[in-house]
């Protein structure tokens, strides 16, 4: 078969139900003349058993929510196809790898991991970065995170971390948070948690957007190619935009102003065609090089530096359409780490080992049964055919008397395939063995990773991962547990991080004591070395009132949009701020926005409107707010003296100050390098501005 780009969205058509034009009926289709009163007797009397419209309603009603997933339950997903640059038939016989003409369908879902289905987007945490790809040969999920390491090394340890993580069973709090006693009591007594610790402290837990993030495969997965040569790969997913983040005093407000930030980022962006797109990436390793690379490649708390082996770009995903339905796609979709095309194959990594269990298993409670792969958004574009059968809620007739095999009833079909047609072949890995629970060796070593990542960071992603524990850590009740993360974990990871994190928590500073690995430093892991050469999809505020210099607001946008940003103009109230030289549209009421949504703020000029804003409470702390997280903040003309009136020095980094006017080259070249920097952490008077 062959398929395109638009292959999976007309399979879906014919599921898809448009009501324009359509009369309402029952679920039987028996029109429907009134459905705002129900059947009674006499305009004041009982209502009537009989009254099947009234009834079907309610039980429909009553009935619409099933069970959210165990893990992952907030999230948000988009269609799209991913196409590979050039063939990989060297690498792999998987056939949507081999023609770069070829666009695979694909559908992906975002999500945090510990909160529920109604959390907030902007918490800290994992964000998971799952993956179906509707190939000519069956389904294949890449159910990966944004993070390339995880919690644990064996699966059989999973549901302890979760339970760790999740609102405590007594009183059911926190919501969406690792800050609190059982997560860090796990994290003391489980030292394999030490890298991951690191990453989910960091900025990469708090992501500007589901479209500024990497995704990682986490596990080592091989590649078979078509003679029967394996190879060890890790996925890597890395977005166009580059990898950038949100600081933690701005996801938390956030997660109340709009707890649907990402969801929402993600909506208006594919709607306004500013399509996300990341490449996929591999690391080959040949089975030779495994001991010289002095890795072990099946524990997934580890990762394969790039500086060691660098990540090959082989293709690129494009996310070019939001669901139609929600729950009847981004809830229903069912993601499973087994599925999986020839040519791509598994380890022995034992964390993946339980996920290629766990993941079909789930949806038999969430979705109510073993027939959820014939949901529509489900459904593989491969034809399916076999003789597992019968089950709740089967949609597929089959046709014949032969449901099993080998049968002669149905001339033998559905047939085998051979290897060479399309058949599933395992790899045929050597293994031996005697039957233990114990770890190999190999699995001892949970520090040094996490110490490479720390000393890969940046001083102010240092700062930041120290403030997250110091948050995290504050809010754990049992000093006992503080003390055993500092000692037990942080000392062997770094002192320069050991050190203040006791020192804040007002713990004696600990016993260092650091296990290095054989690299120093990972530069690829710091996000302060990601693509900072765009503006592209960034959304500026500007701030005006009655008198505003119109001509520099137009200016700005077209100099902002040129560079395929957007500008936003905020008031005090909606409708049309006059100015000198005509007027212009309000996009936010200050009311309902905050500086939270937005990348950079611009101040343009007009004496009225300037004196207005200085006076304006809300307009002072918009500024403050912006600039105590380090976000590009412009101003021309009069605009100036309102970065004066929020004590905000005009040659502070990242502030940009223009008289001759927001039309002027110098304007545009230098704020829209300031907005590409995101973020200017070195602003040192910071932390002394009232926001
Ligand atoms: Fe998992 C969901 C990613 C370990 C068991 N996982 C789930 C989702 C993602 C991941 C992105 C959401 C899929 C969606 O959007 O529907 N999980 C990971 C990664 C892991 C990982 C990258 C480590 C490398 N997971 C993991 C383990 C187990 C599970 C070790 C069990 C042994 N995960 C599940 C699950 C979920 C799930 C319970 C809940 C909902 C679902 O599967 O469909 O089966």
């Amino acid at each position: 078969m062959r398929i395109n780009e638009r292959s999976k969205d007309e399979a879906l058509a014919k599921d898809r139900s448009d009501p324009t034009g359509q009369r309402m009926t029952t679920d039987q289709g028996i029109g429907i003349e009134h459905t705002d009163d129900s059947l009674r007797v006499g305009t004041r009397g009982p209502t009537l058993l009989e009254d099947f419209h009234f009834r079907e309603k309610l039980t429909r009603f009553d009935h619409e929510r099933i069970p959210e997933r165990v893990v992952h339950a907030r999230g948000s997903a988009a269609h799209g196809y991913f196409q590979v640059y050039e063939s990989q038939a060297e690498y792999t016989k998987a056939r949507f790898l081999q023609d770069p003409s070829v666009k695979t369908p694909v559908f992906v879902r975002f999500s945090t991991v510990a909160g529920s289905r109604g959390s907030a987007d902007t918490v800290r945490d994992v964000r998971g970065f799952a993956v179906k790809f509707y190939t000519e040969e069956g389904n294949f999920d890449l159910v990966g995170n944004n993070i390339p390491v995880f919690f644990i090394q064996d699966g059989i340890k999973f549901p302890d971390v979760v339970h760790a993580v999740k609102p405590e069973p007594h009183h059911e709090m926190p919501q969406a948070a690792s800050a609190h006693d059982s997560f860090w009591d796990f994290v003391s007594l489980v030292p394999e948690t030490a890298h991951m610790i690191m990453w989910v402290m960091s900025d990469r837990a708090l992501p500007r957007s589901y479209r500024m993030m990497e995704g990682f495969g986490v596990h080592t997965f091989r590649l078979v190619n078509a003679k029967g040569v394996s190879r060890f790969v890790k996925f890597h997913w890395k977005p166009l935009l580059g990898v950038h983040s949100l600081v933690w005093d701005e996801s938390q407000k956030l997660a109340g102003k709009d707890p649907d930030y990402h969801r929402r980022d993600l909506w208006e962006a594919i709607e306004a065609g500013d399509y996300p797109e990341y490449e996929l990436g591999v690391q080959i390793i040949e089975e030779a090089d495994v001991e010289k690379l002095g890795i072990e490649l099946l524990d997934p708390t580890k990762i394969v530096p790039e500086e060691l082996v660098p990540v090959r770009r082989i293709g690129k995903l494009t996310l070019n359409r939001n669901p139609t339905n929600f729950f009847a796609e981004t809830e229903q979709v069912a993601f499973c780490v087994a599925n999986v095309v020839p040519g791509i194959d598994f380890t022995d990594d034992p964390l993946m080992q339980a996920r290629l269990f766990s993941y079909l298993d789930t949806q038999l409670s969430r979705l109510g049964g073993p027939n959820f792969a014939e949901i529509p958004i489900n459904r593989p574009l491969a034809p399916v055919h076999n003789h597992q059968q019968d089950g709740i809620k089967r949609h597929r007739i089959d046709a014949g008397r032969a449901n099993y095999h080998p049968n002669s009833l149905s001339g033998g079909c559905p047939m085998l395939s051979a290897a060479n047609k399309g058949g599933f072949t395992h790899f045929p890995a050597k293994v031996t063995g005697e039957k233990t629970r114990t770890r190999s060796e190999s699995f001892s070593d949970h520090f040094s990773q996490a110490g490479l990542f720390f000393r890969s960071m940046s001083k102010p992603e240092k700062e930041h991962i120290i403030a997250a524990l110091l948050f995290e850590l504050g809010k754990v009740e049992r000093k006992e547990i503080r003390q055993r993360v500092v000692e037990q974990i942080l000392a062997k990871i770094d002192g320069e991080l050991a050190i203040p994190v006791a020192e804040g928590l007002g713990l004696p500073a600990p016993k260092v004591s650091v296990v290095k690995g054989n690299i120093e430093k990972s530069p690829a892991l710091s996000i302060e070395n990601t693509k900072k050469n765009s503006i592209k999809t960034r959304r500026i505020a500007a701030l005006v009132a009655e008198g505003v210099d119109v001509s520099e607001v137009e200016a700005a946008r077209a100099a902002l949009e040129k560079e395929g940003a957007k500008l936003l103009v905020i008031a005090k109230h909606l409708g049309t701020v006059k100015g000198a030289g005509g007027k212009v549209e309000v996009d936010r009421s200050a009311l309902t926005t905050a500086s939270l949504e937005y990348d950079a703020v611009f101040i343009p000029g007009g004496a009225a409107s300037v004196a207005v804003l200085k006076k304006d409470g809300d307009a002072l702390h918009f500024v403050q707010e912006a600039y105590r997280h380090c976000k590009a903040i412009a101003a021309t003309k009069e605009g100036a003296e309102l970065l004066s009136a929020c004590g905000i020095s005009t040659s502070a980094p990242g502030i940009v100050v223009n008289q001759e006017g927001a039309g002027s080259n110098a304007f545009a070249a230098t704020f829209v390098s300031a907005i590409a920097e995101h973020r200017h952490w070195d602003r040192a008077d910071r932390h002394t501005i009232p926001a």
